[in-house]
């Protein structure tokens, strides 16, 4: 095994606990804790812990979920078996939006305060100066409400992380890769100025998940809110492409950074951008996506590096694993070492650049198509100070 070395002049936190792997939302749900496992076992082999700080988490305590979420919301979670019948005949609907894309499954509870106390461990790490750059991939989990689970999450850790770091940073900017928009974080600050929300995501309002983020969703409409101008939204078409994704990225992260100034930042990292994904319908290879962690690694501020979503799990486990090494700057070679459990898992793709599915998706976005939509984020941010 050889180590690989810890960067110079910064410290990256790795916060991973193996007791969520173990989770199951049920046979047919697209939702595999297990593609953890897929990342970290990558991620040991090529020796990149020898580089970071590893911790194992602690669980959040209800009180730190309550921190955003809904006591009663919180109880529900903590109490609520598999056998239980939480259908309500009255609204004709399950508790707390629980059910198909939230199923109630054994240790529920457990997955989700270890979810939020990596997430909220990662962000302390920040805010003591202990890491520069913390990892979480089992966070992300970007729709979950204040007193309702959606799109497959029930708590969500992105609010309580960043509401940590609001206890010590001026401004926070949230950026979501994520294929689906991220309302939940949206939502959860939209009459703040001390977040901006930046979410890149496929749009279409009656047919994709969860169907908000439209590029005039931008805050709310009352210019004295100071919330106002500080949601952004990036709408997109099936099927973009690397070069298309990484140049719209970068012309819209880079402004967004100049213009707010934000003293630290949070990236949701959601895999299911990625072409081939289960869920997802954009065409994305693993160096693109990567490519977005090295720009935003590149402003030097304080960043905490969370997971989401993610439905082709040897494709996830790739991407997250690379951006490990990007993070802590290490040239990995591109053949995952011979010694990786579950190697047999990859098939013949026995390298973390496998060639993705890129049939499924016409691309839909036209040049004119996303310079419109830069076009639309640089007038918002026009309104900004400073
Ligand atoms: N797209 C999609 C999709 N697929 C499923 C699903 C499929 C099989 C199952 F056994 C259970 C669920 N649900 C959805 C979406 C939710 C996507 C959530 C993405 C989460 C994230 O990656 O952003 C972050 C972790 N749900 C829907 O489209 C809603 C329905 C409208 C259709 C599906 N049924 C199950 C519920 C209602
Ligand atoms: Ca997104
Ligand atoms: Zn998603």
């Amino acid at each position: 095994n050889n180590g690989i070395k810890k960067p110079k002049g910064y410290t990256v936190s790795y916060h991973a606990n193996p007791e969520m792997e173990q989770m199951h939302f049920g046979q047919k749900h697209p939702m595999k804790p297990w593609r953890l496992t897929l990342t970290n076992k990558i991620v040991m082999a090529y020796g990149m812990h020898d580089a970071m700080d590893i911790y194992i988490p602690r669980a959040a305590s209800s009180q730190e979920l309550k921190d955003f979420h809904s006591g009663d919301y919180i109880d529900f979670l903590q109490r609520v078996t598999p056998s239980d019948n939480t259908w309500d005949p009255d609204s004709q609907t399950y508790a707390y939006n629980t059910g198909d894309d939230c199923p109630i499954f054994d240790g529920l509870y457990n997955y989700c305060s270890l979810y939020a106390g990596a997430s909220l461990d990662a962000a302390r790490k920040l805010t003591n100066h202990q890491s520069d750059i913390a990892i979480n991939w089992s966070g992300g989990l970007h729709h979950a409400k204040k007193a309702e689970a959606s799109g497959f999450c029930y708590i969500n850790d992105i609010v309580l992380a960043i509401l940590q770091l609001l206890l010590h940073h001026p401004r926070v900017l949230y950026i979501d890769i994520d294929v689906h928009h991220g309302d939940g974080v949206e939502q959860a600050f939209w009459s703040t100025d001390r977040v901006m929300t930046l979410s890149f995501h496929k749009y279409n309002r009656a047919e994709f998940f969860p169907g908000t983020g439209a590029l005039d969703t931008t805050g709310p409409l009352n210019n004295a809110s100071p919330g106002a101008h500080h949601s952004l939204n990036v709408p997109l078409h099936d099927g973009i492409e690397d070069a298309q994704y990484i140049k719209l990225f970068e012309d819209i992260v880079r402004p967004c950074v100049r213009h707010y100034k934000p003293t630290a930042i949070v990236l949701q990292c959601g895999a299911d951008s990625l072409g081939g994904d289960r869920l997802g319908c954009f065409n994305v290879n693993i160096k693109a996506h990567g490519a977005c962690v090295a720009f935003v690694k590149k402003f030097n501020l304080p960043l905490l590096v969370l997971g989401g979503g993610g439905y082709t799990p040897r494709n996830v486990a790739k991407a997250w694993a690379y951006e490990t090494s990007l993070c802590i700057g290490a040239e990995v070679h591109p053949n995952l070492p011979a010694h990786t459990p579950f190697l047999e898992h990859f098939g013949n793709e026995k390298t973390l650049f496998p060639k993705l599915d890129l049939t499924r998706y016409e691309n839909k976005n036209s040049r004119v198509y996303l310079e419109s939509v830069v076009m639309g984020i640089m007038e918002q941010l026009r309104y900004l100070q400073g």
